[in-house]
């Protein structure tokens, strides 16, 4: 390939961009108008406008991309995440068109964007699944007859749904009935499709994932696991790579279940398998992503792969060149998503200008971003400014160098997750692995937040040591002080 229209925006752009030009590849942005001045349409060698600033009125208009690719003279067109990366109609257009689309097939897209097509597509495979039916429930008696079956609590599921939209929990046989009602109705309006399935409800699960390449000679690999449990409404904070539970023996018993899911779609180019592990960490297969993840750098960074260089190697119809026995984990590797919302204030989305903007530097800290100092958040797209990466050999050394990271890390202007990092890292929970999906819900508060905020925990012992003084002056309501002061517990 010689050139590549990226169709996306800030840091994900960037940072196919990044591997375009260390492969020589000339790079084409699109861009809406609140996006004129983003560094993702200064580093391209060439940038169209898409429209108004609404995504609806540019990032996802794919016929307009496919024109603009047209008209570029690209020979590949990059998705990305969101949008429309996992758009299958899109992909479909884009292969009319002549032009690759640096993806997998719409079939493949197709197929695991349902869930229940994409249960019945991996059955077959040896691939564990939570117990539960494999088809949409029309009728509500024998419904019923299986939940009991199964055993309560249930999960309801939308079949058209995925990253957790148009899930209930049904606690007994009483609730039943009127929860799948309230579901399918949901699911009717959110995706224009009524269908919906039961599970077992797996109470306290662990998110780990699998990320796996395939080229176009069905050669599938797995690069190993994720650990994305630290997430807050379906929305990843934390990830890391490799799991501090998963041992050798789980991780190939994982890694084969996921090539397994792979090859029961004919999957090319770079996917991740989620599996939902249990208490037990007997593990089941929840869903198939058929895109790049923001969190694929963790993955880069124990494997020394540029997983968007295999990407586009794949889409050119090069093979692998490697096998499984060719791939092995080295460090350990910590991702932590800076997003413009105050952890403080129940993460609350933060907009304004970057009046500071300061990044770490030093050797294994990678800071995939878009923004530069006195930049203001577009409100209308993700408000991920940054992704903030370590690697070191251990994972006790990665925590470390992520708290220095986070110390080094210089935002104003804006109320970002970088605290939330903090606690996080000095948490005993995530110190010794222990911890699953409902961490935040668990051990998160705003006052915990501050407690592990080194600056106001300095500010509290000088006070405290200071006692002696006949007054105490009480630091003004509202600072981060007067919180920590006025902590309840203590
Ligand atoms: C579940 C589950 C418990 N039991 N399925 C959420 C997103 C979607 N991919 C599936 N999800 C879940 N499926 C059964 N049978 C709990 C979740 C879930 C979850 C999964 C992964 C990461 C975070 C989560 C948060 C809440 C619920």
């Amino acid at each position: 390939m010689k050139k590549i229209l990226i169709a996306n925006r800030g840091e994900i752009a960037f940072r196919v961009m990044r591997t375009c030009k260390k492969m020589g590849i000339k790079t084409v942005a699109v861009y809406s108008e609140a996006d004129r001045e983003a560094l993702h349409v200064k580093f391209a060698d060439e940038a169209y406008l898409l429209g108004p600033p609404p995504s609806a009125q540019s990032y996802l208009l794919g016929d307009k991309i496919i024109e603009i690719s047209l008209k570029a003279g690209v020979d590949g067109i990059h998705p990305g995440y969101g949008f429309l990366s996992e758009n299958a109609g899109f992909a479909r257009k884009v292969r009319a068109s002549g032009i690759t689309l640096i993806g997998p097939s719409p079939e493949a897209m197709e197929m695991m964007g349902n869930k229940l097509a994409a249960k019945d597509a991996v059955s077959g495979y040896n691939v564990p699944m939570v117990p539960g039916i494999n088809s949409a429930i029309s009728d509500i008696p024998k419904a019923k007859q299986e939940a009991e079956k199964i055993g309560f609590p249930i999960l309801i599921k939308a079949a058209a749904g995925g990253g957790g939209k148009g899930m209930r929990v049904v606690k007994s046989l009483s609730e039943f009935e009127e929860q799948m009602n309230l579901a399918i109705n949901e699911a009717k309006s959110a995706f224009g499709d009524g269908s919906v399935f039961i599970e077992k409800y797996v109470g306290s699960p662990r998110h780990i994932e699998i990320q796996v390449l395939g080229d176009n000679f069905g050669n599938i690999v797995y690069l190993f696991e994720r650990e994305c449990s630290i997430q807050r409404r379906h929305q990843k904070l934390v990830e890391e790579a490799p799991s501090a539970v998963v041992s050798p023996e789980l991780r190939k018993r994982m890694g084969e279940a996921a090539v397994n899911v792979a090859k029961a779609c004919n999957y090319t180019g770079a996917g991740t398998v989620e599996f939902l592990a249990d208490e037990n960490l007997d593990f089941y297969f929840l869903e198939m992503n058929t895109r790049l993840q923001v969190e694929h750098p963790v993955t880069e960074m124990i494997t020394g792969l540029d997983l968007v260089k295999e990407q586009i190697r794949v889409a050119c119809g090069e093979p692998l060149g490697y096998t499984q026995d060719d791939l092995k984990i080295k460090g350990h590797a910590i991702e932590l998503r800076v997003c413009a919302e105050d952890p403080a204030e129940d993460f609350v989305p933060s907009i304004g200008t970057l009046t500071t903007y300061k990044k770490p530097v030093g050797a294994n800290i990678r800071i995939d971003d878009c923004m530069e100092q006195g930049m203001e958040i577009p409100i209308y797209y993700d408000n991920m400014i940054a992704k903030l990466v370590v690697w070191a050999e251990n994972r006790a050394e990665a925590i470390t160098l992520m708290k220095e990271a986070i110390n080094n890390y210089k935002i104003e202007g804006i109320k970002t997750t970088l605290p939330f990092g903090g606690f996080v890292m000095n948490h005993e929970a995530f110190i010794s692995g222990n911890f699953d999906t409902h961490f935040i819900n668990n051990y998160f508060t705003a006052e915990g937040l501050l407690e592990n905020n080194d600056e106001v925990a300095a500010l509290f012992s000088a006070w405290f040591m200071d006692q002696s003084k006949k007054e105490i002056v009480l630091p003004q309501m509202g600072s981060k002080k007067a919180w920590y002061l006025t902590r309840k517990s203590h």
